[in-house]
């Protein structure tokens, strides 16, 4: 009976009761929630080269290799850009070996030592790259 003054359920009518200033802020932290949530969904849906968690080191496109340089003990993401699987093995064999599904990414971690390290794929006997590993 006596809770008249208790603005519980009063937040959608009353909210022309807000000053301006407050409400422009109000504004503006929905404007932000929904480019986060844009951005978000952007960077999950396409896969660009550019990401931050992880060195894009070998990109496989038409059965050939691409490499760019890594750190020695980085986590390497090796991209299968084809509709086959491959594999990104070292020629020592030792070094590393990791297959990646069609369509889909896998890591490796590269060497300790810096150097130029040869691989191959072991499905297919003409593909060959050369991992910088700095
Ligand atoms: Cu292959």
């Amino acid at each position: 009976m006596n809770d008249r003054g208790v603005p519980a359920v009063s937040l959608g009518m009353k909210h022309n009761t807000l000053p301006r200033t407050r409400r422009s802020f109000v504004v503006m932290i929905g404007v932000v929630l929904a480019l986060v949530l844009v951005l978000g969904a952007c960077s999950s849906s396409s896969k660009s080269g550019s990401s931050s968690t992880s060195t894009t080191g070998v990109t496989i496109k038409d059965l050939a290799f691409t490499t760019t340089p890594v750190k020695a003990g980085a986590t390497v993401t090796v991209q299968n850009n084809d509709n086959v699987m491959h594999t990104v093995t070292s020629d020592d064999n030792t070094s590393f070996d990791v297959s990646i599904d069609p369509g889909k990414s896998a890591t490796f971690t590269a060497p300790s030592k810096a150097g130029s390290y040869k691989f191959h794929c072991k499905i297919h006997s003409s593909m060959h790259g050369t991992l910088t590993v700095q």
